[in-house]
C-alpha cells in the first residue's frame, strides 16, 4: 500500500527488485542512482558483504512529479538473491506496491530464475499479497553475454500466465533499459493507485503518468 501523508502532502510507493543471486538487482539500482539528477533522488544505501553480495537490501528513493499537489517518491529496494536470506526477502516484500523481477539471461541460470520466481510468488502469498494483483515488470538482464538464452525461451519460462507482464531485454551493466524498466513499473504502480482512487472508467490517468515518465529521464 502506498503511504499517503496529507499533513506533509506526500505520497510514496514501494518498488522491490527481486531475482536469483547475482542476476543484477544491485547493478540496476546503481545505474538509476548514477543516471538520475541528484536533485531528484536520495543517496544509495547498500548493506552488502565485503564481496558486494547484498546482505540485507539496497535502497534508493526517487522523486517524480506524478500526483498533483503531492510530493511523490518511489522507494526502490533490492533484496538479496541468496535463499539463506529468505526472511529478509519476506520482510522487504511487505507492503510492496510493485515488483521488478530481474532474470539472468544466461542459459545455465534458467532453473535458478524459475526457482526465484516461484519463491517470490510464495513469499507474496505469505504476506497476504499476490503476484496476480501487483504491477510486475520482468527484466531479462545480461543480454550482452554470449550464452544468453533466446528471449522466447525466457518468455515461455516466466511469462506464460494469463496476465502477461511487461518485459524488457536489458544490460544493466551498461544501463540499457534500466530506466525503461523503472518507468514501466512506476506507471503500473501509479495506474493501480489511480484505479483505487477512481475506480470508474472515467478515471483519467494519462497526465500524471506522462509526468512521472518525464521526471525519470536521464540527468
Ligand atoms: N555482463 C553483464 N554483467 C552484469 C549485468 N548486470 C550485472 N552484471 C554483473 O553481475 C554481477 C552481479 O551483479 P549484482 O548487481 O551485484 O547482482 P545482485 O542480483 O544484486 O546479486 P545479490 O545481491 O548477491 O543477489 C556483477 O559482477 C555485475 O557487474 C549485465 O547486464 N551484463
Ligand atoms: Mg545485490
Amino acid at each position: 500500500m502506498p503511504t499517503v501523508r496529507h499533513d506533509t502532502q506526500s505520497v510514496s510507493f514501494k518498488i522491490v527488485y527481486c531475482g536469483t543471486p547475482l542476476c543484477g538487482k544491485t547493478t540496476n539500482i546503481q545505474q538509476i542512482h548514477a543516471r538520475l539528477d541528484p536533485a531528484g533522488r536520495s543517496d544509495l544505501v547498500s548493506l552488502s558483504t565485503a564481496r558486494d553480495r547484498t546482505l540485507f537490501f539496497d535502497f534508493l528513493s526517487v522523486e517524480a512529479a506524478a500526483v498533483p499537489g503531492y510530493r511523490t517518491s518511489f522507494h526502490l529496494y533490492t533484496v538479496p538473491g541468496q535463499i539463506t536470506y529468505n526472511a529478509t526477502l519476506q520482510l522487504v516484500l511487505r507492503q510492496a506496491d510493485g515488483i521488478v523481477f530481474v532474470a539472468d539471461s544466461q542459459l545455465d541460470r534458467q532453473r535458478d530464475n524459475l526457482q526465484a520466481f516461484q519463491n517470490l510468488e510464495a513469499n507474496l502469498r505469505l504476506n497476504g499479497s499476490s503476484i496476480d494483483r501487483l504491477p510486475v515488470v520482468l527484466q531479462y538482464n545480461k543480454r550482452d553475454l554470449p550464452n544468453a538464452a533466446p528471449v522466447e525461451y525466457l518468455e515461455y519460462l516466466l511469462n506464460n500466465r494469463e496476465r502477461r507482464f511487461i518485459s524488457f531485454e536489458a544490460d544493466a551493466r551498461s544501463g540499457r533499459n534500466v530506466l525503461a524498466t523503472l518507468n514501466a513499473v512506476s506507471q503500473g504502480v501509479l495506474g493501480q493507485f489511480q484505479q483505487r482512487l477512481y475506480p470508474t472508467p472515467a478515471a483519467e490517468p494519462a497526465a500524471p503518468e506522462r509526468e512521472a515518465k518525464m521526471a525519470m529521464s536521464e540527468a
